[in-house]
């Protein structure tokens, strides 16, 4: 039975199970493209190949990545195969693309911002407010000059194929509502403990915000929510309503404050075993499967805003203003980073953002 199937199976029963308190697993999303392309019918041998995942079943990212493997057994009359681990139940990112370089894991598909302790460029998408909007976000993610940081990983054991959407990234607490960055900071009290991706740029938008940032792993996050270690975390709403983030966690602030893209990545050992007609067939699946996942990231963006607050999170939308005072706060990290990241990069990058912006 392919994926699709089994996921709608899951999926109704999970809809049967919710809709007593009117909750939904995910929004009504599209079902992927039809899969084409020539069949392999030569036996270039068997693989299966184990993909490791941060998120949940119901993200985005792992029904893209089923999908992925879809693709792969359907062209080469199951040949090729995917099985795939979601909820870090291999591993946190770092440890995940670590096996990637010793071949005891064959793909996993992280954030950038663990990936720049590889290719410390990426760190540019780390940069906040630099992607206003999802249709300059992604323009940038197909330019050749954010394809050129893919290349990057030449030599270091990982080979990486393309970008999808993690997406854009939301500040949750449970301690009060936020509306600017001295709620963050706590003028009369302390400053949120608010956890970060393992990424020294994300810790410096905190410390300009006046947050006490705690880098942890995604793993990680709910139990030291939980526990109270710390107040609050940010990511995207599909990630917060699919990890679960809302049981623990009462307040929501849409900041937008960094729009995060995901790597498609593979070990260099897996890789050198494939056949390079495999090998091209595993470009292209990538390829497909990460159009697929930013159509369903966009799918499940503000559905999932309107989930969290079916399940009682109270989320303040920013205004214009409110948004620009966290911008301001926030301008020291490309005074600190921009250096380092590259200048020539980030102009290049703000170009693309200006003419997607003006068309
Ligand atoms: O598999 C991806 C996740 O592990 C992680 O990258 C998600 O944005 C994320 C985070 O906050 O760590």
């Amino acid at each position: 039975m392919s994926y699709l199937w089994k996921r709608t199976l899951l999926l109704t029963g999970a809809t049967l199970l919710s809709t007593s308190i009117a909750y939904a697993q995910t929004p009504d999303l599209s079902d992927p493209p039809p899969i084409q392309g020539e069949v392999i019918t030569e036996n270039l041998g068997t693989h299966t190949i184990r993909v490791g995942l941060g998120l949940a079943e119901t993200s985005p990212l792992y029904i893209s990545t089923r999908y992925f493997g879809d693709i792969l057994a359907e062209r080469t009359e199951g040949r090729l195969t995917v099985n795939v681990f979601p909820n870090s139940q291999l591993g946190d990112d770092a440890q995940m693309m670590e096996m990637l370089q010793t071949g005891t894991l064959d793909m996993t598909i992280p954030s950038t911002s663990p990936a720049t302790s590889y290719v410390q460029e990426l760190a540019v998408f780390d940069l906040p407010f630099l992607l206003p909007t999802r249709e300059a976000a992604i323009a940038v993610l197909e330019s050749d000059v954010a394809l050129g940081l893919l290349d990057k990983f030449e030599g270091t054991g990982i080979k990486a194929f393309a970008y999808h959407e993690n997406g854009y990234r939301q500040l949750t607490n449970s301690v009060r509502p936020v509306e600017s960055p001295d709620d963050v900071a706590g003028l009369d009290v302390s400053g949120l403990t608010i956890r970060t991706m393992e990424n020294p740029v994300q810790l410096s938008i905190w410390q300009a915000l006046g947050a006490n940032p705690t880098p942890m792993a995604f793993g990680e996050v709910f139990s030291a929510m939980e526990q109270g270690v710390i107040d609050g975390q940010e990511n995207p709403w599909s990630t917060i309503l699919t990890s679960n983030f809302h049981e623990v966690q009462d307040y929501g602030s849409e900041t937008r404050h960094v729009y995060t893209p995901f790597i498609i990545m593979m070990s260099e050992r897996t890789w050198n075993r494939l056949d390079p007609a495999y090998q091209e067939l595993v470009q292209q699946a990538a390829q497909e499967a990460a159009a697929y996942e930013i159509q369903l990231a966009t799918e499940y963006d503000d559905w999932a805003r309107g989930q969290l607050e079916a399940r009682g999170m109270q989320i303040t939308r920013l205004d214009d203003e409110q948004i620009a005072a966290f911008q301001a706060a926030v301008q020291p990290v490309y005074d600190q980073w921009a250096p380092r990241i590259g200048e020539d990069l980030i102009a290049e990058i703000q170009q693309i953002v200006e003419s997607t912006m003006a068309e």
